[in-house]
């Protein structure tokens, strides 16, 4: 049974709404009810739990900012935040999956799409009826995407699209892909791409020890038609991906408290009652020293986040705001996860237990949306002046 509590030792509640409680409250039920007894299996199994999709959309996960005349929950940043921080205190990969369809899927589309395009896709999206997927990175360009070499040709009446794109969330099993590739000249845009386009596959990638609930794939563009409808005409140039990766990080940055969380609620807990030399191990010092440095590092996250939250509200956060939160909510989880392993003894390898799966999965999180170094660079940068990237 799923005993979480989840720990607010700075009384965080009393910064939220009634509508970020209700919105927060709904998420944890539904993980207590739906992830928490699956999840463990999928994740042995290297499966996306799909039968979750519908609940994923039913607690909003699916555009929780995203206006309701478009499908979307209609919510403010700190309820998206708290979302996604009750989702990955399930399951990281579980959270990918919301976090991809919102963030890099729904946002492009409302941001840069055009009314029609608005209307085709996103009340299908956030009811989780059509599934998306990202497409940046690629074999050869990783950190560094504005190396990209996926390109398209104008046709006349269609586009031609060729290249790969490798580590994609969702691939394998989504409707459609948002593809960023360079025109004739260069410039970067953003094109729908959709399943069934002739020359257009998604092979999954296996063997992942991280994120295995959570479906990785490539795509391959082989002389992909693409109608030009299909081209996102109201931003192009690197800025439109990491736009949408500002707002991705962003959920992040509350996602992974939410792993966190979960890592030291377990700890506390086994370490009252799992007892050796006649005691509780809690009641040795080196595993208080753990848990004290352990909520202390939470409870410093869940201010960033709030924090974040609010200017995100205002529309006053810069990137290198959002970069930090990311870079040290997730180096904070990583840490702690492994804490926690160790509190658990041999235990804590095991899959009666969740810390493990989040261990594994932070070390995708820490990866992925920027690596850990990458994000020091651009706080370094923001504070220098000085972009120390090449
Ligand atoms: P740089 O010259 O700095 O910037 C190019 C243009 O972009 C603008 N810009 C941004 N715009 C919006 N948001 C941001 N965060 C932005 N950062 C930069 C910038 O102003 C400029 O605009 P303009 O108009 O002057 O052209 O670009 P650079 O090539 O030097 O690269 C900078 C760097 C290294 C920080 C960037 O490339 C980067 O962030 N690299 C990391 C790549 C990354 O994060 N990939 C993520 C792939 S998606 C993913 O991982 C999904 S996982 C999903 C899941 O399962 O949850
Ligand atoms: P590289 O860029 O090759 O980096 C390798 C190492 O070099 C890293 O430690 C990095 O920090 C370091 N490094 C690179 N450049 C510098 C530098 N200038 N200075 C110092 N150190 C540097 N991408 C998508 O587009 N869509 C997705 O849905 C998606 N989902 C993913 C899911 C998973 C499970 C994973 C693992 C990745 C996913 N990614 C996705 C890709 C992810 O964004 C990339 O893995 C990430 O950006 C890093 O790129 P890379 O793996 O090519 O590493």
């Amino acid at each position: 049974k799923d005993q979480f509590q989840a720990p607010d030792y700075y009384n965080l509640d009393e910064l939220l709404s009634d509508e970020h409680k209700m919105v927060r409250d709904a998420a944890r039920e539904w993980v207590k009810r739906d992830v928490s007894p699956i999840i463990e299996e999928a994740a042995q199994k290297a499966e996306f739990p799909k039968q979750l999709i519908d609940g994923l959309a039913g607690i909003g996960a699916f555009g929780p900012y995203i206006p309701e005349e478009y499908g979307g929950a209609g919510l403010d940043q700190i309820s998206y935040g708290l979302i996604m921080q009750e989702i990955e205190r399930g399951d990281s990969g579980v959270r990918s999956t919301a976090s991809v369809q919102s963030s890099l899927v729904m946002y492009p589309i409302f941001k840069y799409g055009t009314e029609e395009q608005r209307k085709k896709y996103l009340p299908k999206l956030a009811s989780g009826e059509m599934m998306g997927c990202f497409g940046l990175t690629e074999p050869d360009h990783g950190s560094n995407p504005a190396g990209m070499t996926t390109s398209f040709k104008d046709k006349g009446d269609h586009y031609l699209l060729n290249g790969a794109k490798m580590w994609i969330s969702n691939a394998p099993f989504a409707d459609i892909a948002i593809v960023w590739a360079k025109n004739e000249e260069g410039r970067i845009h953003g094109l729908i791409v959709e399943r069934g386009m002739e020359g257009f596959t998604t092979p999954e990638t296996h063997n992942k020890w991280s994120l295995r609930a959570s479906a990785t794939g490539e795509l391959i563009f082989d002389n992909v038609k693409v109608p030009k409808e299909n081209l996102m005409p109201e931003k192009s140039g690197l800025g439109a991906p990491l736009g949408c990766l500002d707002s991705a990080r962003y959920g992040i940055a509350w996602g992974a408290i939410g792993a966190a969380m979960d890592c030291y609620d377990t700890a506390l807990r086994y370490a009252k009652e799992r007892t050796q030399f006649g005691k509780p191990i809690g009641s040795f010092q080196l595993q208080q020293k753990k848990l004290a440095e352990m909520i202390t590092e939470i409870t410093k996250a869940q201010l960033l986040a709030w924090r974040l939250g609010v200017m995100r509200n205002d529309g006053t956060a810069t990137s290198a705001q959002i970069s930090m939160a990311k870079r040290n909510n997730v180096d904070m989880a990583i840490k702690i996860a492994r804490e926690a392993r160790q509190i658990l003894g041999g235990m804590g390898i095991t899959g009666e237990y969740s810390i493990m799966r989040h261990m594994m999965n932070l070390e995708s999180v820490i990866t992925y949306e920027g690596t850990h170094d990458i994000h020091l660079l651009i706080t370094g940068m923001d504070i220098t002046g000085l972009p120390a990237f090449q």
